[in-house]
């Protein structure tokens, strides 16, 4: 009987450590919840980085708006989003912020809204991780670390858009 209260309790132990590592990537600012940040690998000395964030939550009863970004590896950060401007996808900064309102996660995902860093200091590798403060208007700012993923990676949204491609 001793033994089972001792798997169990090891059990339980091993449960934590796998939540814990589970939300190693979700960050709580205030009513705010920031869900996966990533960054792609630099393609050869690129001058420019774009990280994504899977979603930004509001768990609150407010809109709060995603004002700034900031981070020391490059010499200016901006919010941007893909803008279709006669045929052709442009890059513009995101003037006055996203707003997050309760009940519409807000996505920064190739092709749309992204964060730019503007002139690194260093190519971001693979592997690697860098941080990045973002600000929230009511939230406040938050440092997040960005794992660096493959060059050309995608997430998660490469594989809904591939498929809406093929359909
Ligand atoms: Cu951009």
């Amino acid at each position: 009987m001793k033994n089972i209260y001792k798997i169990l309790t090891v059990f339980g132990l091993i449960l934590l450590a796998l939540a814990d590592n589970s939300h190693a990537q979700n960050y709580q600012v205030g009513q705010l919840e920031v869900s996966r940040p990533w960054a792609r690998a630099s393609a050869g000395k690129a001058k420019n980085g774009a990280a994504y964030i899977d979603q930004i939550i509001n768990k609150g009863n407010t809109a709060d708006r995603f004002i700034g970004v900031s981070s020391d590896v490059a010499m200016k950060t901006e919010i941007h989003n893909h803008i279709l401007e006669g045929g052709i996808m442009k890059m513009r900064q995101v003037k006055g912020g996203i707003e997050v309102k309760p009940g519409h996660p807000v996505i920064l995902k190739p092709g749309s809204y992204h964060i730019m860093m503007m002139g690194l200091k260093a190519p971001l590798k693979l592997g690697g991780t860098i941080q990045v403060t973002l600000e929230f208007e009511k939230a406040g700012k938050i440092l997040v670390k960005v794992p660096v993923l493959k060059v050309g990676a995608s997430g998660k949204s490469k594989m809904k858009h591939d498929m809406k491609m093929k359909m």
